[in-house]
């Protein structure tokens, strides 16, 4: 089933075959035109379209060229690529499958198998990216698994090293979780699981804050070109909106109430020094202080 409408890109230097596709598929999704292959890799590029259509033979490089293009650039490669070939062309369907293309057709279009095609791709796209979504995602809470938190530390990592940025990491653990879980059940625990994500979640709310969960009741926050107040702040404010929901913890020995303990820590401002696993290890050693100190504490 087709969800939202998807852009396609239509690369073709003859204004004739770009009239036909639009015309064919401009009801059901968004065309995009391109009439060189300079600027099939620029628009490419800049929109992101779920799917490609590339003729071979173009005024400046050839449609196999784009397609090596497109495939050696990280933003790009992921976009299938179906080829617009003549009808005598066996060798350039060859070529271009090889080249990594998903699919091709033939011209004169039959517009019926060129609509089929595309519509299995578009599909197996969007089916994709569902699969992605959910093998990023933790069940229980919504927000991102450790899997994902992994990926994206690592990434963040590379980037604040080149260019010389900090990065803030708050992990967050819940206190006395098994207390609450032997005394209220799994059931209730499991829901004050996804109370504290979903409050983390609204804490941590600018475009680039990652909240994952990153073990049994223990949270990250991942913050991207931070300062260490702007760490130790949120997890400050984190902590109190923890208390403020006030759910009640009678064998909490602390507060009578779910709390969170937190251990802060960010990278230096000498970019390249930084080695991310430490960053990690000396976080976890802020949250271990701040267990020992009495719980429902920061410790940066
Ligand atoms: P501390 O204050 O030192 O952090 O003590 P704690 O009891 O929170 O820590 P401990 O590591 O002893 O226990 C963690 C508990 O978290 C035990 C486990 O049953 C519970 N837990 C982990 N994952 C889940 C989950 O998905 N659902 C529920 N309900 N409980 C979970
Ligand atoms: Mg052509
Ligand atoms: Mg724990
Ligand atoms: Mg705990």
């Amino acid at each position: 089933m087709i969800e939202k409408r998807a852009t396609i890109l239509v690369v073709d230097d003859e204004r004739i075959n770009i009239q036909i596709l639009n015309n064919a598929l401009g009801d059901q999704y968004n065309i995009l035109a391109a009439m060189t292959g300079e600027r099939a890799i620029k628009v490419a590029s800049e929109s992101l379209p779920c799917l490609i259509l590339l003729d071979i033979v173009l005024p400046d490089i050839s449609g196999h060229d784009v397609c090596r293009a497109l495939k050696s650039n990280e933003l790009t490669q992921h976009i299938p690529i179906i080829f617009i070939t003549a009808q005598s062309g066996a060798d350039d369907e060859l070529i271009g499958l090889e080249l990594g293309a998903s699919d091709y057709f033939r011209k004169p279009f039959v517009l019926p198998l060129v609509k089929a095609r595309i519509r299995n791709q578009i599909e197996l796209v969007q089916k994709t990216a569902e699969l992605e979504r959910l093998a990023w995602i933790d069940g229980l809470t919504g927000v991102s698994n450790r899997r994902r938190f992994d990926q994206l530390y690592f990434d963040a990592c590379k980037y604040a090293k080149r260019n010389k940025r900090r990065i803030s990491i708050l992990l967050l653990d819940i206190d006395f979780f098994k207390q609450y879980n032997d005394h209220y059940g799994h059931v209730k625990g499991d829901e004050v699981l996804k109370k504290v994500a979903r409050t983390i979640e609204q804490c941590a709310s600018r475009p680039l804050d990652l909240v994952a969960r990153y073990g049994g009741e223990e949270f990250v926050i991942l913050l991207t070109d931070s300062s260490e107040s702007e760490g130790a702040m949120l997890a400050e404010k984190v902590r109190e909106k923890i208390e403020e929901l006030a759910i009640p913890h009678i064998k909490s020995t602390i507060h009578k109430a779910v709390t969170i303990s937190i251990g802060v820590t960010t990278s230096s401002d000498k970019g390249s020094a930084f080695d991310c696993r430490k960053l990690l290890e000396v976080a976890d050693r802020c949250l271990y202080e701040a267990k020992s100190m009495g719980r429902n504490t920061v410790v940066s």
